[in-house]
């Protein structure tokens, strides 16, 4: 059977589903799903989101949901731990990744200095004029986004403490072991993973990263075994400087 990823690359949603199919040494065919024309979509994701995975009849929406099927498609590895204290802590680490980190990665990258590579992954299909006009009018409903969730709310220095606190959080479950759960890869350092691929494409993220000796060496062990060596796990893009901030009054107005 052939399996269908409907994907965003840049997700970390579908890297993690990209990670977990190479894991298990599945094949798979790429859709890219155009930013603007996911509504063509509505019939593979009803609410819209991505990723989305057909598997000859079956449609599976939902990064956690596929994982799930997966599991039960090609049994090891095992992404998710068959003990149940094991099971509870992957699943909620999984959990804090998706509905947490990854307001870190909305908030973070959408700040001034970061906001060029972050529409650059997002708009990796668009050019000159149009791409320049998605790239500001985006920004707005991004923030707002941010802030109706919270985290949008607070400086960039007290955002960046929080995440240097989850760091540390995550160097403390590795102190002495490969994984984050137990002594095997699992869902959690998937999701995780994926989060924090996307955080090092911004400037704070990747400091605090990259002082982390522990974070970076988990980094490498996760790379290692759900990274092809031919295909980049991301469009390639390259860090541009930061941008120097406008002066307010020509700033594109935004939404907040
Ligand atoms: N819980 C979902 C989240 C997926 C998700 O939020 N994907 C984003 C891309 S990062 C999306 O599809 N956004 C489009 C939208 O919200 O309309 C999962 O784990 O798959």
């Amino acid at each position: 059977m052939t399996i269908t990823l409907y994907q965003f690359n840049i997700s970390p949603f579908c890297d993690k589903v990209r990670r977990a199919l190479r894991l298990k040494g599945l094949a798979w065919n790429t859709v890219e799903v155009p930013l603007l024309g996911a509504g063509k979509f509505r019939h593979i994701s009803p609410t819209g989101k991505f990723p989305a995975m057909t598997d000859g009849g079956k449609t599976i929406v939902d990064s956690t949901e596929i994982i799930r099927y997966l599991d039960t498609l090609v049994t090891e590895p095992r992404l998710i731990p068959a003990d149940p204290r094991e099971r509870g802590d992957a699943l909620i680490l999984e959990d804090w990744a998706d509905e947490s980190l990854y307001f870190f990665d909305v908030t973070m990258r959408n700040w001034p200095q970061n906001r060029a590579w972050f529409m650059d992954d997002l708009l990796h299909q668009e050019r000159g004029f149009k791409k320049r006009m998605l790239s500001r009018l985006l920004a707005g409903p991004l923030r707002k986004i941010a802030r109706t969730q919270g985290l949008g709310r607070k400086s960039e220095s007290e955002i960046t403490i929080e995440l240097a606190r989850h760091y540390d959080s995550l160097c403390a479950r590795l102190e002495g072991q490969d994984w984050l759960v137990g002594s095997a890869i699992s869902v959690a350092d998937l999701a995780v993973r994926s989060m924090v691929f996307v955080l090092d494409r911004t400037a704070e993220g990747k400091a605090l990263h990259d002082a982390r000796p522990l974070l970076a060496a988990w980094s490498q062990r996760v790379d290692a075994m759900t990274l092809s060596s031919e295909a980049p796990a991301q469009p390639p893009a390259t860090p541009r400087p930061a941008c120097k901030r406008p002066p307010a009054r020509a700033r594109a107005p935004v939404a907040s």
